[in-house]
C-alpha cells in the first residue's frame, strides 16, 4: 500500500469526514506533525498536517486532493517516517512549497509552506504518489538504512 499510488476523492462524504477525523487521532496519538491516508491503509488522496502535533490550537492543516504549485529553495533537515519506525535521515528538499486542494468542507485552499511545514507537505504528498523518504536517499545513507530495515525484518523485528 505505502509503494502504490493513492486514487482522488470523488465526493466529500460522511465516510469521509469519519476518515479524517480518524487520521487527525491516529496523527496525535503518534505523536506526528502529519499523516497521509496511505499510512493507515486507504489509497485515498488526503492528508493531515499540523506542525504543533496537536499542541496548539488552530494548526491542524485537512488537504483532500492537494497538488504542488509551486517549490523553491533548498534545505537540508533529518526527516522521519511513522511509517519507517525507528530510523531518520538527511533528506533534501525544496526550503518553500504552495500546496492547493480543497480543505475538510470541500472549500478550495492554497497554502504556503517554509521550512518545517514545506518539508511536512512535500512528505506528505510524497506518500499519495507511494514514495517515502528513503526512496530519495542516495548512496550509502539509503544502503546502510535498507539494510538495517531488511536484517531487522527477517528476524520479526520490523
Ligand atoms: O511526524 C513526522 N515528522 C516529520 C519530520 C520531518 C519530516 C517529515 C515528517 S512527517 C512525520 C509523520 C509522517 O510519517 N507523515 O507521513
Ligand atoms: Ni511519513
Amino acid at each position: 500500500m505505502l509503494h502504490g499510488p493513492a486514487a482522488p476523492v470523488s465526493e466529500i462524504t460522511p465516510d469521509i469526514h469519519r476518515l479524517i477525523d480518524d487520521m487527525v487521532q491516529t496523527m496525535y496519538a503518534a505523536p506526528g506533525i502529519g499523516l497521509a491516508a496511505t499510512q493507515v491503509g486507504v489509497p485515498l488522496r488526503i492528508f493531515v498536517a499540523d506542525l504543533s502535533a496537536g499542541n496548539r490550537a488552530g494548526e491542524l492543516i485537512t488537504f483532500i486532493n492537494p497538488e504542488l504549485l509551486e517549490i523553491e529553495g533548498t534545505q537540508h533537515e533529518d526527516e522521519g517516517c511513522l511509517s519507517v519506525p525507528g530510523f531518520t535521515a538527511n533528506v533534501l528538499r525544496p526550503s518553500r512549497a504552495v500546496v492547493k486542494g480543497l480543505d475538510r468542507n470541500g472549500d478550495p485552499q492554497q497554502i504556503e509552506g517554509t521550512g518545517l511545514l514545506a518539508r511536512c507537505f512535500q512528505h506528505e504528498l510524497d506518500h499519495l504518489d507511494g514514495r517515502l523518504f528513503v526512496d530519495r536517499l542516495r548512496g550509502l545513507t539509503k544502503d546502510q538504512i535498507l539494510r538495517k530495515i531488511r536484517k531487522l525484518s527477517k528476524s520479526g523485528k520490523w
